[in-house]
């Protein structure tokens, strides 16, 4: 019952033809290992620098690391300027494509000016380096331009997901005590106008009685509609930023200056500002870009799905990408409006080389149908990516046979918000990838798979299941968590104390070949009688099932073996049985393709998952489900109502 591929084998070594043209070789690994610091030296001089640094790294009062000590750089400086002054200004920075149809070219000299602008007009609200900005936006190249402003200006950004409530951002706004926050009036959702400045006014009055920091709004006029407005705190980008001067000269900025702050989502209690700063952190987001994407700039057309809302977004949409001159698509709305051809007419339009996206949209893809990307001309594509959860087997060699036309190399690409960077993945040209692994830390990152004790995992061993640890520093790495260094230790720190390790919180394996699987949050391996297994590991068993669309897997508590298995599983169309005789197949297939030990208890078919914002299954809330409780705290769902339809299931 399994979807088979047309090219099914356990891993994927590039063609020579790719390996020969690739930016990666295999003594990039020789290179990091000879001499770490010589080596991120070597990744440090693809950047400009006002002033050279003294020392690579400063590790003195771990767990907050000193990279680049003493150099000075400007990071906006870095991303736009250098590349108007190298003579690249005409060239495209930014195919911006908006959700009803506009359209915009922006070239690297007309980011220049707008950035400029930007920046000139920020100085004169009298902003200062080191001064909080929130940036709560859709996907609109103000955005991008605001955050390029801000890091110009030695200003620290906090951009907070449009998609997130009012009371997310006050919460937000509030904790990092920002000064400024831009936004726009509106936002597209699927043709119609979403309101965002009416949600700030909400966020600012909610606590009516608290004097809070937020001195002026500055408002994008994106979809026409009407907004409040308070008389001399609400600023008109039009009117301000668009009219002031395009000349502005960067100034230099320590290494170690906040470049930004970004909270992460869904977990309980009070979001983390994950705090990251300059040198380091653009540092690796452009070596990881580079050689993961394998981006040659001035040819590739580049285009990450993620929304600046997210890591990904910053990383791999603003700072990686502009920082390595890349031309790329950035596109406003969803991948179903007006219908959902709209992915791959817009690879078509603009002949989209490398496309980088997250594992629920491929297998949302795969439940739409192969028919869809087969109607487009997907020939320029030759790279893939993968980021966010661990990609099932199936959606993997799907994604590469129907979208890379059976020849695409893949990066599957594991870190966090917490690492800045790219940490584990295939390096295109080198690495034989294997469906649904990260396979390597990338040459100058060092990470281990241990047990609660800090002993290494044996290769091979599937039960000897294990932790990923970080156990050397790395460029992109956060500098703490704003306002809470004790939290910061107590989260990532003080598990591996001893070994002075970072924890990352992600289940991990070495297979016999030493390549490193990557699990899924610890919090999500289940113990069944004694035997670890990882939701991941079934929910690919579940979606390699022709009639499974998604699937999402939690222990429960049980009686008898610890935690029982339960399955949550949206089915596609295919799917011609949907009553017992089907999850009695389903149960069979996990027995068959795991162990009978990873069979689940119960089987829910329902019409839909709990999803985070960014796309991530909350197994959490599916947890309390399972196991009858009143549910936790639903605000940062897609959807709060998907549960009534998820209970009813279970009746
Ligand atoms: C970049 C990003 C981080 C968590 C991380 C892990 C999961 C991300 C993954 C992956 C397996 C991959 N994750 N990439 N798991 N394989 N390629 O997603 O950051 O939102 O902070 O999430 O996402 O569990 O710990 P963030």
């Amino acid at each position: 019952m399994t979807e088979t591929t047309a090219d099914h084998r356990d891993s994927y070594p590039p063609s020579a033809e790719f390996a020969a043209a690739a930016n990666a070789d295999a003594s990039l690994y020789r290179a990091a290992a000879d001499d770490r610091d010589a080596f991120w030296a070597e990744q440090a001089e693809r950047l400009h620098w006002h002033r050279k640094w003294d020392r690579v790294l400063d590790w003195s009062d771990a767990p907050v690391a000193k990279w680049f000590v003493g150099g000075e750089l400007n990071v906006a400086y870095n991303c736009v300027d250098r590349h108007v002054l190298d003579g690249h200004g005409d060239q495209v920075a930014i195919h911006w494509e908006g959700e009803p149809g506009d359209s915009r070219d922006i070239t690297y000299r007309q980011l220049l000016d707008e950035v400029s602008q930007a920046a000139n007009y920020l100085t004169e609200l009298g902003l200062e380096a080191g001064d909080r900005v929130a940036i709560y936006m859709p996907m609109v190249p103000e955005a991008i331009v605001s955050m390029l402003a801000c890091a110009r200006l030695g200003l620290t950004h906090s951009v907070v997901f449009a998609g997130f409530s009012p009371t997310a951002l006050r919460q937000r706004v509030d904790d990092a005590r920002a000064r400024l926050v831009i936004t726009t009036d509106g936002q597209w959702r699927r043709g119609k106008s979403a309101p965002l400045k009416e949600a700030v006014d909400e966020a600012l009055y909610a606590h009516g009685d608290v004097p809070h920091s937020v001195e002026h709004v500055l408002v994008v006029r994106r979809t026409n509609v009407e907004v409040p407005w308070t008389e001399g705190r609400d600023l008109w980008w039009h009117e301000t930023v668009a009219q002031a001067s395009t000349e502005h000269e960067a100034q230099p900025f320590d290494a170690e200056h906040p470049l930004f702050i970004l909270y992460t989502s869904g977990t309980t209690g009070k979001p983390k500002g994950i705090l990251h700063t300059s040198g380091g952190y653009l540092t690796q987001t452009s070596y990881t870009h580079h050689y993961v994407f394998d981006h040659k700039p001035g040819q590739d057309v580049y285009w990450c799905t993620a929304d600046i809302g997210w890591v990904t977004g910053h990383s791999y949409i603003v700072y990686g990408p502009l920082s390595n001159r890349a031309t790329q698509v950035v596109y406003e709305g969803t991948p179903n409006f007006p219908d959902e051809h709209r992915h791959w007419q817009i690879v078509e339009k603009y002949g989209v080389t490398i496309y980088y996206t997250a594992p629920t949209l491929v297998r949302t893809f795969m439940k739409w149908g192969r028919e869809i990307p087969a109607a487009h001309d997907l020939s320029s594509i030759r790279l893939l990516g993968s980021v966010g959860e661990p990609i099932n087997p199936e959606a993997w060699r799907w994604y590469r046979e129907v979208v890379g036309a059976n020849t695409a190399p893949i990066v599957d690409t594991w870190w966090q918000t917490e690492t800045g960077a790219i940490m584990i993945s295939p390096l295109p040209g080198v690495t034989a990838a294997k469906p649904g692994a990260a396979m390597t830390p990338l040459p100058g990152i060092s990470a281990q798979v241990v047990d609660e004790e800090g002993k290494p995992v044996q290769r091979g061993e599937t039960e000897a299941n294990g932790y990923l640890v970080l156990d050397q520093p790395w460029p992109s790495m956060l500098r703490g968590i704003w306002g809470d260094m004790e939290r910061y230790k107590a989260t990532y720190w003080e598990r591996y104390a001893e070994q002075g390790w970072y924890f990352a919180g992600d289940g991990a394996k070495l297979d016999a070949d030493g390549d490193l699987w990557v699990l899924g949050r610890v919090d999500d391996v289940m113990n069944v009688s004694g035997h670890r297994i990882s939701t991941a590991e079934v929910e690919s068993a579940l979606v390699g099932h022709s009639g499974v669309a998604e699937a999402a897997v939690v222990g429960a508590s049980d009686a008898t073996t610890g935690q029982g298995i339960v399955a949550f599983v949206i089915l596609t169309a295919e799917a011609k049985d949907t009553g017992e005789a089907l999850i009695d197949e389903l149960k069979a297939e996990v027995a068959r393709e795991i162990s009978p030990i990873a069979k689940p208890r119960e089987i829910h078919v329902v019409p839909e998952l709990p999803k985070t914002r960014s796309g991530k299954i909350m197994r959490r809330l599916l947890r309390d489900v399972a196991e009858g409780r009143e549910l936790g705290d639903t605000s940062t769902l897609v959807d709060p109502n998907v549960f009534e339809a998820i209970r009813a299931s279970r009746a």
